[in-house]
């Protein structure tokens, strides 16, 4: 099925006419303890993998869509994208799946409530959002599950910022992908702590889209990943359910350099850390030798994500100058 298809078959019954002025809302960014790394299918955003995040509490990005004349016209940040950017390319062809009209243009302000200085991909939070806007401009009062759905076909992560929380994002595996959605986990913790090391806030080289596509197509060590996802998974459920750090602390850490070993070994090799990256990862392990427990996660970037208990934030705020911490569990964060 192509993405056209999907969303004709999700939206069934349901009017392609706004129904308001403008569509507004809000999404929260997430940060895999579990990752997503590798498509089974990459038109659909379908993972080999199930993954397991966290979202991040009020930072993430809020969207406002309103129907307008003379084409698209997407603003991030109070800036106009340049039309001819592969941002802006990719927003035109994911809302071409939801134009009343071939000709009906889409204005889009994005503005994200993550610091950009972080380092932060905002597709995920970027893409949730749009869909929740999209939800609420034409009142389709769909359920999440199927937002979530919809989000996946503008970006893989942006299945799990549907939610708040603990997010799990089934696999699936059907062709069709209608059984690859994510859904929120009931648990909470509400002394979890993030701690965003900016160490380059600078676009990378290679996107996570083209990361993934290398790793399957040429690593060996892939086949010995997605086969560890699932222990991995497994054992972070029962972190979170007893509320064991230690156990989602090296659980997340191992799967992260898992992840990051895939990479390396993939052709050309691909290795997201700077030297800096590495300095930060040893600071963490002489911090651990010393008895302290934090432990980092890292995605397809050069910034590690601190894991930590709140007891343990003015500390590693001074050990780590310019530490952005997060509590996504705390209203207010
Ligand atoms: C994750 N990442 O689970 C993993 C870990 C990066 C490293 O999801 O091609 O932007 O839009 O489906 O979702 C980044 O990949 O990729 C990502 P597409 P996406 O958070």
């Amino acid at each position: 099925m192509t993405k056209l298809e999907i969303v004709e078959e999700l939206l069934r019954g349901r009017s392609r006419r706004p129904q308001k002025e403008e569509g507004k809302a809000f999404a929260p960014a997430n940060i895999a303890l579990v990752k997503y790394w590798g498509k089974r299918d990459e038109e659909l955003n379908l993972p080999v993998t199930s993954s397991l995040s966290v979202s991040l509490g009020r930072r993430g990005s809020e969207v406002c869509i309103r129907p307008c004349e003379n084409g698209d016209r997407f603003y991030l940040n109070g800036e106009l994208l340049p039309a001819d950017s592969l941002f802006a390319r990719r927003l035109r062809s994911y809302l071409d799946l939801f134009r009343p009209e071939a000709e009906t243009g889409f204005e889009v302000v994005a503005i994200n409530t993550i610091p950009t200085a972080a380092g932060f991909a905002s597709s995920a939070s970027g893409f949730a959002a749009l869909v929740l806007a999209l939800n609420d401009l034409f009142q389709w009062q769909l359920d999440l599950r199927t937002l979530s759905i919809l989000a996946r076909l503008g970006s893989g992560s942006a299945c799990r910022s549907v939610y708040e929380g603990f997010v799990l994002w089934h696999a699936g595996n059907r062709p069709d992908g209608l059984d690859s959605f994510a859904e929120r986990l009931e648990e909470t913790w509400p002394s979890l702590r993030l701690g965003l090391c900016v160490i380059c806030d600078e676009v990378k080289a290679v996107s996570s889209r083209e990361g993934m596509r290398r790793t399957t197509r040429t690593s060996p060590l892939y086949a010995a990943w997605s086969s560890t996802v699932e222990k991995h998974l497994a054992d972070l459920r029962v972190a979170i359910a007893q509320r064991d750090f230690q156990l989602l602390g090296k659980t997340a850490e191992s799967n992260a350099l898992a992840m990051h070993a895939t990479m390396l070994a993939a052709w050309p090799p691909l290795m997201y850390w700077l030297p800096e990256t590495v300095e930060t990862l040893h600071r963490v392990w002489r911090l651990r030798d010393q008895g302290v427990p934090v432990y980092f996660t890292m995605d397809a970037g050069p910034n590690p994500k601190l894991l930590f208990e709140q007891p343990l934030t003015d500390r590693l705020e001074r050990e780590f100058p310019g530490l952005v911490v997060i509590a996504p569990f705390e209203p207010a964060s």
